[in-house]
């Protein structure tokens, strides 16, 4: 498989205002689509982009308990089922904008979901949360084409428990093991890697 140059993740907290129901932080997503612009100009082409929810998903998802499910064997609630419609909703909000500025930035953007994508057997699934299918075939086949794939934190259907949450960082977990980027980086609203939220005391 040809190499991949960089993933790119952008934290949800650096691009939304976490505590604010779909907010976005529109200058930090023009300012980190204009660092994806430079490091693709300057030929970086293999590039992946993954971005974390913020404040558009984990609301929703919080109070479906969408990343609980359902429990194996019982039927799925109509409660459950909403929670995951409107979390997808939600999140497929901010990443029609955080695409749209990369794109408004020169950079060729193409979004990629976890539930829905291009290929009908190229989903991502999971098994009691753990990622058991991941759609690799879709991001290599976008990043051939000369795109640069754009995923995000998603709701992903689960053998086992019907739905969960799978986050940004555990899809660039999957992504740095099967395509071997020469770097990660990591866009955040914070200076460096915290054992515990940073805004809690110790
Ligand atoms: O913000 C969560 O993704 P993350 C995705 O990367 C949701 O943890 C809430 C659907």
């Amino acid at each position: 498989m040809a190499a991949v140059d960089c993933i790119v993740k952008l934290g949800g907290s650096a691009l939304t205002h976490k505590d604010q129901l779909e907010t976005l932080r529109a200058g930090a997503v023009q300012k980190a689509a204009a660092l994806v612009a430079k490091l693709h100009g300057a030929g970086e082409r293999r590039c992946i982009v993954v971005h974390g929810a913020g404040s558009f998903g984990h609301f929703q998802a919080k109070q479906h308990a969408v990343a609980c499910g359902s429990s194996t064997g019982s039927a799925v609630s109509p409660r459950l089922r909403q929670g995951l419609c409107l979390t997808r909703l939600s999140v497929t909000k901010l990443t029609h904008l955080v695409t749209d500025q990369l794109v408004r930035s020169g950079v060729p953007a193409v979004s990629i979901s976890v539930v829905i994508q291009l290929k009908p057997f190229g989903t991502w699934k999971t098994t009691l949360k753990n990622v058991s299918q991941a759609g690799i075939d879709t991001v290599k086949d976008v990043l051939d084409s000369g795109y640069v794939p754009v995923l995000h934190g998603d709701c992903a259907l689960d053998l086992e428990q019907h739905c969960c949450i799978l986050s940004g960082d555990t899809i660039i977990e999957i992504l740095a093991q099967k395509f071997s980027p020469r770097r990660v980086v990591f866009l955040t609203d914070v200076s460096g890697i915290y054992s515990c939220p940073p805004d809690k005391p110790g």
